[in-house]
């Protein structure tokens, strides 16, 4: 039912995509309330040491500085919030700068709840388009995006089911 908001224009040669899912045994308010957290990636998103706010209250329009943990071959991503729905639970957001080659980088949110489970499971589903890099291909950036957005919601799973459980992360 959430389909509509991966589905992204025609893509040109230059560009790849991919879509990932991730099913959290936790409450979608629950799960929707750490991921609305613009100014807050580092809640779940294990590569990423700090955030500032530099524009914006953390709605639509924000700007974030990221800097993320050593040994990655970045140091820091400047990003924007393009667009946050609190009623559709929808999050999209562009990469606009930083020393990585993630170039138009643009990923888009959404959780629905699990149909298939009685006990209020969520469904995440995070889409994206980037450029592919002059010096890279199609399927070595679609698996550097894909496990990176991989290891964020495992851990946005992790860290949701520990509070539902009760505890504190
Ligand atoms: C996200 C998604 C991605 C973040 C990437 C793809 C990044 O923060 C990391 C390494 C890089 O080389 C690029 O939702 C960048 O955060 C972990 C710094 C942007």
């Amino acid at each position: 039912m959430k389909d509509m908001y991966h589905a992204h224009a025609p893509l040109s040669p230059e560009q790849c995509s991919s879509t990932i899912r991730q099913l959290i045994h936790a409450p979608l308010p629950l799960v929707w309330s750490i991921v609305r957290q613009f100014d807050n990636p580092q809640a779940y998103k294990q590569f990423i040491k700090s955030c500032d706010l530099i524009s914006g209250d953390g709605g639509s329009g924000s700007v974030r500085d990221v800097t993320v943990v050593s040994g990655l071959p970045a140091e820091r991503s400047t990003e924007r919030l393009d667009q946050l729905d609190d009623d559709l639970h929808v999050m999209v957001f562009s990469i606009i700068g930083g020393d990585h080659k993630l170039v138009n980088y643009q990923s888009t949110t959404t959780l629905q709840e699990d149909a298939s489970k009685s006990g209020g499971g969520t469904v995440v589903m995070e889409s994206y388009v980037v450029d592919i890099p002059a010096d890279s291909c199609e399927e070595d950036t679609c698996v550097f995006v894909d496990t990176i957005i991989g290891c964020n919601l495992k851990s946005l799973a992790r860290v949701s089911e520990k509070i539902a459980r009760g505890k504190v992360p």
